[in-house]
């Protein structure tokens, strides 16, 4: 009998569990049984565990009403186990199709056998391609005197003989929360010679985002991850004596501290608990294993041992003071950020100056634009500085500096006023003077940030970064009541919101006019004499050359645009600023036109006749000119369910026709009166809604409002 009892505890993980059962059942070791223990989840875990309990007789299923832990849910799982092996699965991981296969038939007479931990991002799947008659795979053997480079440190990914487990009593610890399984790996291994690792056994870790609403064991605070290691540390140091495992835990213990502890006792002042927990513990740790480690390292640890935690700050911040010249010295914006901390943040804040940025300071456009030439024109007397990446030609005599140079720095902690209209980076700091105005840039169609289940393209750090960083802001311009709701929920935003429409949308209210347009045309070196189509789509989360780089392939036929439509109407391409695409329009001189680098879209709306967008919020300013707008839908399915999710149903809300290839776009251009007609009723109900607040006085309402005029 090689039943394998597969023990998964299960809590508040509904968004994933579903992929972590499927990776079970769908193993080529189909010998199994699946324990699913539900710790008292108040989400949707229940409803998915018993459906799954309906389709396959091999899942047994237990709700707990209250949570225990999961510790003790493990143990209680190993109780109710029935095979000859037990292997732990978390229920927001997921394992390669052959994992079980493999560990079981490398297993022989070891009592355990481990293999590979892979990161996976919330919308991975695993790589289930298992080449045919693959070769055997390669077992590496860790022997007791190695145990200290034995990379699991937890009991996932670990195939374990139950009898094993259970004649020599190896249990999780059910005293703490975090670590519990620290206490199961050590007993396991102190009752071995040797462990085998394969490393193509793989278990995929999820790497959680969202630590502020959802937060996973390893992201709960610092302060319980290192009481709780300190209690195993004592625990396991108390019930084994032997050298490797000694060595084992005292490694662990060091490893711990350098990457994280160190880092704790710099950011808090409240140390004292911890601090004397730590003591305990170091004057435990074998001192030729601690003169294994760096200077600085043995130094603190000798100092928590004497007990000394004025000596031990010192040495501490002496620590801190050493690694910030070292990482100062690495690179230049990281002396910047330096000295922006030791000395720009201490001079007086400038209540009279002001920092604009739109787009990453990549554009003079935006909500940022428009509040500043309505100041500057107003003669308000104010320091306007502009961040930009490279210099502009832009009105006013405001200071320009570029993004992160050493007097980006320098105003921004000086300036009383931040305009801008995305995030500020993580590394500047808040001044308790200061008024940040977030402009932000467009009513959402696709979801945001709190709303999102799977950040596709993000790091895992998205949420909480977006959510410390989103903490500053004072003011949050808004232009629909849609919009507030949305910002207040997905941005988890407490503070004023500015529901006045967008400063960026005055000028669509304001210059709608033949002698306005005309001017542009004449600024832009556009004919005159043809009509506008601007094809203005958004970017995809999963197509990128590295981090902000976007790829972006245009999927409209130019030749067949040109033949069809050439002798009406010219078009004007421009796509998102993260598109790092360049477009090759050779050949289509007179009738294309890339607008792409261009600063200001709401100029483009202007002068164009008809818009194509495709998911960009583009649409709803648009909308505000009441001209006829085509998406270009190509991939909506896949954009809609699979990289964003929306909040409207694009199929019967937006004011106009989704299209699907090029033909379908001339043929609609060719209509575009009988299109127009076929959508106004559409058009006029989402002009109401949308266009809600806009009416050209935004900007005059946000200025009085954020500087008291
Ligand atoms: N934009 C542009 N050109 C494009 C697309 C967008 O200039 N081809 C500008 C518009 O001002 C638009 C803004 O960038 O309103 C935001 O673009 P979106 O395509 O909507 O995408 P994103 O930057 O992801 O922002 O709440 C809004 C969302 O956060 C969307």
């Amino acid at each position: 009998m090689n039943i394998i009892s597969v023990i998964m505890p299960i809590y508040n993980t509904d968004e994933f569990l579903e992929q972590s059962i499927y990776s079970v059942l769908n193993q080529t070791y189909q010998d199994f049984e699946l324990i699913l223990i539900n710790d008292g989840s108040d989400d949707d875990c229940k409803k998915i565990i018993d459906h799954f309990k309906t389709v396959d007789q091999r899942i047994k299923a237990y709700h707990f009403k209250k949570r225990v832990g999961v510790g003790s849910a493990r143990n209680f799982g190993i109780d109710k186990s029935s095979g000859a092996f037990v292997y732990f699965l978390d229920s927001d991981d997921f394992l390669k199709n052959n994992t079980l296969e493999l560990l079981l038939e490398n297993i022989n007479d070891h009592k355990f056998i481990t293999g590979c931990h892979k990161g996976a991002h919330l919308s991975d799947a695993a790589d289930n391609d298992v080449e045919e008659n693959k070769s055997q795979p390669e077992i590496e053997i860790y022997k007791k005197e190695k145990f200290n480079l034995f990379r699991n440190n937890s009991a996932l990914n670990c195939l374990f003989n139950l009898d094993f487990i259970r004649d020599n009593n190896i249990r999780f610890s059910e005293k703490v929360e975090i670590y519990s399984d620290l206490l199961l790996i050590i007993s396991a291994l102190a009752n071995v010679t040797e462990v085998p690792y394969v490393e193509e056994a793989i278990y995929y870790k999820r790497e959680r985002n969202d630590p502020i609403t959802n937060p996973s064991l390893m992201q709960t605070s610092m302060e319980s991850r290192i009481i709780n290691f300190t209690s195993i540390y004592n625990d396991i140091k108390e019930r084994y004596t032997n050298k490797e495992i000694s060595s084992f835990i005292d490694y662990q213990f060091l490893n711990f501290y350098r990457q994280s502890i160190v880092q704790y006792f710099n950011i808090n002042k409240n140390v004292d608990s911890v601090f004397s927990a730590l003591v305990k513990v170091t004057k435990r740790v074998d001192s030729k294993i601690l003169r294994k480690h760096p200077f600085i390292t043995r130094k603190e640890i000798n100092t928590i041992k004497q007990n000394n935690i004025e000596l031990f700050k010192r040495v501490n911040l002496r620590h801190h003071r050493i690694r910030k010249l070292k990482t100062a010295l690495k690179g230049r914006t990281k002396l910047y950020i330096q000295l922006y901390r030791a000395l720009f943040l201490r001079m007086p804040i400038k209540k009279d100056t002001i920092v604009f940025e739109s787009f990453l300071g990549k554009s003079y456009s935006d909500s940022p634009k428009y509040i500043y030439e309505y100041m500057i024109e107003k003669n308000m007397n104010y320091n306007y500085i502009w961040i930009f990446n490279k210099k502009k030609k832009i009105p006013g005599n405001a200071i320009q500096v570029k993004r992160f140079s050493l007097k980006y720095y320098y105003y921004l902690a000086r300036a009383k006023y931040w305009v801008t209209n995305s995030r500020m980076p993580k590394s500047l700091n808040k001044r308790k003077d200061n008024i940040y105005l977030q402009t932000w840039h467009g009513t959402p169609l696709k979801t945001l940030v709190f709303d999102m289940k799977d950040v596709y393209s993000a790091d895992p750090a998205y949420k909480k970064n977006f959510y410390q960083q989103s903490r500053r802001w004072d003011y949050l311009s808004s232009t629909n009541e849609y919009s507030s709701n949305i910002f207040r929920r997905a941005f988890k935003y407490e503070k004023e919101m500015l529901e006045f429409g967008y400063p960026r949308n005055d000028i669509l209210y304001n210059s709608n006019t033949k002698h306005d347009i005309l001017k542009l045309k004449n600024k832009m070196n556009l004919p005159t004499n043809k009509k506008v189509v601007l094809y203005a789509p958004t970017w995809r989360d999963d197509e990128f050359y590295s981090r902000g780089k976007y790829k972006f392939t245009l999927k409209l036929d130019l030749e067949r645009l040109k033949n069809k439509l050439g002798n009406e109407y010219i078009v004007l391409l421009r796509m998102h600023y993260f598109i790092a695409s360049q477009l090759d329009i050779t050949g289509f001189e007179g009738f294309v036109y890339n607008f792409s680098h261009y600063d200001d879209i709401a100029e483009l709306y202007l002068v164009s006749d008809i818009l194509i967008t495709d998911y960009s919020s583009v649409f709803f300013d648009y909308a505000n000119l009441k001209r006829p707008i085509l998406f270009y839908t190509y991939d909506l399915e896949k954009y809609r369910d699979k990289l964003r999710g929306f909040y409207i149903d694009m199929e019967k809300e937006v004011p106009g026709p989704l299209l699907m290839n090029t033909n379908e776009v001339i043929d609609a251009i060719l209509n575009i009166d009988e299109v127009s007609n076929h959508y106004q009723d559409r058009y006029n109900s989402f002009y109401d809604k949308f266009c809600q607040w806009d009416d050209g006085n935004a900007t005059e309402r946000t200025v009085k409002v954020v500087f008291n005029q």
